[in-house]
């Protein structure tokens, strides 16, 4: 059975998956899905998120686990390193990128990409809490040429669609270059988003950007 992919083209989690299926160069089939609470959705993600991997065992979401399932089951470019420090290593580096950058920053999503607002003490911890996680990650890797190791890695695809919302969230609300606070950063931003595959999901998700913000703010 070919691997699906269920989510919808503007959800940055959603492309570290999906770019990691072009970079290893992995047939699947994108299904839409968004985020519910629906018991039949829940059914396939217990927690209603997405993205969601549909393999020919069952249903795997957490996007660092499909990742690495992905890596393992398919050809192409290794995405993860075998050696074990190496390997650990690098999801150390992830791990550290989800807890103290992008989910901080998604506390604050609502008002910078939704319309919403979110409260002043929120926004004061959120702040405090990307410049530590910008500073930490910096001292782990100096972004160069990869976010770990010498090759594009699932690390790049989890750094790329959360460093990326989390500049702009520092640049919104705070008038901060979180990019200052990890120096090595934007410019790795940058090559990795001149790769084909990062182009392509840049394309795809500024073509679903119009019809999920209109899902996001309650629309139809
Ligand atoms: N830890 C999850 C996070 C996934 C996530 O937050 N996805 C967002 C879309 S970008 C979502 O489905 N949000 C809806 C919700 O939180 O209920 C993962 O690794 O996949």
């Amino acid at each position: 059975m070919m691997l699906k992919l269920h989510g919808f083209g503007a959800s940055n989690y959603v492309n570290m998956v999906k770019l990691a299926l072009l970079e290893k160069g992995t047939e699947f089939e994108f299904v839409v899905d968004y985020p519910t609470q629906e018991e039949d959705f829940l059914a396939i993600n217990p927690i209603g998120k997405v993205p969601v991997l549909e393999t020919e065992h069952g249903f795997l979401s957490e996007t660092a686990m499909i990742l690495e399932y992905i890596d393992r089951v398919s050809d192409g470019p290794a995405l993860f390193p075998s050696e074990p420090f190496a390997n650990a290593h690098l999801k150390q580096i992830m791990h550290m990128i989800e807890l103290y950058i992008e989910l901080p920053a998604r506390r604050c999503y609502a008002e910078v990409f939704f319309g919403g607002s979110v409260s002043d003490e929120t926004k004061e911890q959120v702040k405090a809490a990307l410049i530590k996680g910008s500073r930490a990650l910096a001292r782990i890797t100096d972004f160069s040429p990869y976010v770990a190791g010498d090759s594009f890695s699932a690390a790049d695809a989890m750094f790329l669609y959360s460093f990326d919302l989390a500049s702009a969230v520092a640049r919104k609300l705070f008038d901060l270059d979180l990019r200052a606070e990890a120096p090595g950063a934007a410019d790795l931003i940058d090559r990795l988003n001149q790769r084909d595959t990062a182009k392509q999901v840049a394309a795809e998700r500024d073509a679903a950007m119009e019809k999920f913000l209109k899902y996001a703010r309650g629309g139809k």
